[in-house]
């Protein structure tokens, strides 16, 4: 077993044991209540989860095993002459619980590219698309192929006991978080490149080999790649991507098929979608308005005009945070150190002075501020990378990191299938009115 495995194996027994006890101990305490408002409205406030790997908290945004994003960035590991973070070091930190040495995040690289072989049969299966194939679709279709390679689903086919699940698991998760990079490249380079594939280069790290599968050398973009991995790893446990991949999981399908299950619902525009949409957003307003950086007048009219026709102004607003994302924030740091006179970054910002404003005069919205999707896109098109519907399967590959890192922690520990009750509005009704007891449900 390798030394990170029996780090993880330790780490799990303790906080098992520490479960256990909980539960013993304190199992019927209550940590909330449920309102009506909730039950139809996204379950939002509703403490009902349990993960490792990562904490948000409204105001001041995530922390990954109590690190926030500034935190990460000066404490992890950095590539030789690199400045961002190694998203390996992220994993380590996520799985494991403590700070990774140079050491163990060169280890955790070098395991990750001998993993990384894909199957044929897996690039026929994209082959097979047409290609206006939308990209996330490609790629869950992709990760779909790959699960005839899960270890977990044969094992559990042959009979193992429940006390291994967790390291079948692991074996998954390294495996698959290795050969997302190169099924998504894949995909990249087939739909927008003529099929012209790259060959991965085993001295890169995990990060900047993906960058150059897709075939960008620069190495601001690399820096970029590093950075675009670790702030969308993780985002605790209720958004959609990974609460799905939780629930996926919890009946006990393989990291490939929760994974996947995962991928369809950060494909959704209210979530992971919204980093196209944002991109797009902007190249509409420009191309209306004849080009250039817009007056925020000009802003103003816009967003007031996308408010008008229904829809939502994307990379604003959040379930969860009530202030500006720190995803966002660092995306803006590394803008002003790398490319502060971008135009497309120049109207961010611009965009940024603007909404919130607007946004929080129409009363509704419970936050004004921008998410993690409004910067991304600017910044990739910096580098070249226009093909904006493939943005979210970039996002994608970085939030293996984290649901992989969760569902690990949720076999060693022995989560239990997720099923919550649901009830009808009948239901509701007879409640409200006094004639049937929520208790005796
Ligand atoms: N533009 C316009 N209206 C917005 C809005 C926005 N950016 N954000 C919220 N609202 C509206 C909601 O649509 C809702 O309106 P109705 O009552 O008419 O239905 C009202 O304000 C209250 O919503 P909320 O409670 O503030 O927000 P929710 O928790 O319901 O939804 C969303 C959170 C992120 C889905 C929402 O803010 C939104 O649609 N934002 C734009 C899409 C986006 O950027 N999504 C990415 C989020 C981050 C993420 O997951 N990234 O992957």
């Amino acid at each position: 077993m390798s030394y990170i495995k029996e780090k993880f194996k330790a780490k799990a027994d303790e906080l098992g044991a520490e479960v256990k006890d909980l539960l013993k101990n304190h199992g019927t305490k209550k940590v909330g209540d449920v309102t009506v408002a909730q039950a139809y409205q996204g379950m939002r406030g509703i403490t009902g989860l349990v993960t490792e790997t990562s904490l948000l908290d409204a105001n001041e945004g995530i922390r990954f095993r109590g690190y926030s994003i500034p935190e990460l960035r000066e404490h992890l590991p950095k590539a030789p002459g690199g400045a961002e973070p190694l998203p390996e070091g992220l994993f380590y930190l996520m799985l494991i619980g403590e700070l990774p040495t140079e050491a163990d995040v060169q280890n955790l690289s070098s395991v990750l590219g001998r993993r990384s072989h894909v199957p044929n049969h897996v690039f026929d299966a994209i082959n097979a698309l047409p290609l206006h194939t939308h990209p996330m679709t490609m790629f869950t279709v992709a990760v779909m192929a790959l699960q005839t390679e899960s270890v977990f689903a044969k094992a559990y086919a042959e009979g193992m006991n429940k006390k291994d699940y967790w390291s079948y698991m692991y074996e998954d998760t390294l495996n698959l978080i290795a050969r997302l990079p190169r099924v998504a490249a894949y995909i990249y380079r087939r739909k927008y490149k003529n099929d012209q594939h790259i060959q991965p280069d085993g001295m890169l790290d995990w990060a900047a080999n993906f960058a150059h599968m897709l075939g960008y050398e620069d190495e601001g973009f690399k820096e970029l790649m590093r950075l675009y991995m670790v702030i969308h790893a993780d985002h605790e446990g209720g958004n959609v991507s990974a609460h799905t991949t939780h629930l996926v999981g919890s009946a006990l399908s393989d990291a490939y098929l929760s994974f996947a299950a995962g991928m369809n619902g950060l494909a959704g525009p209210l979530h992971g979608l919204a980093n196209q949409e944002v991109i797009k957003w902007i190249l509409d307003m420009k191309e209306e308005l004849g080009g250039g950086v817009p007056t925020k007048e000009q802003i103003d009219a816009f967003v007031r005009k996308t408010l008008a026709d229904g829809k939502v102004v994307p990379g604003y607003g959040h379930a969860v945070l009530r202030k500006t994302d720190p995803r966002f924030t660092a995306q803006q740091e590394f803008a002003k150190k790398h490319l502060a006179s971008d135009e497309l970054v120049q109207i961010v910002w611009r965009v940024y002075e603007t909404v919130p404003g607007i946004l929080g005069d129409l009363g509704k919205v419970k936050n004004p501020w921008p998410n993690v999707d409004a910067h991304s896109g600017a910044l990739l098109l910096h580098y070249g990378l226009k093909e904006y519907e493939f943005y979210t399967v970039l996002f994608g590959v970085s939030r293996a990191l984290g649901v992989l890192a969760s569902l690990c922690w949720d076999r060693a520990l022995g989560l239990s299938l997720e099923r919550p009750k649901s009830v009808t509005t009948e239901w509701m009704k007879e409640f409200v009115e006094g004639k049937v007891d929520a208790s005796a449900e």
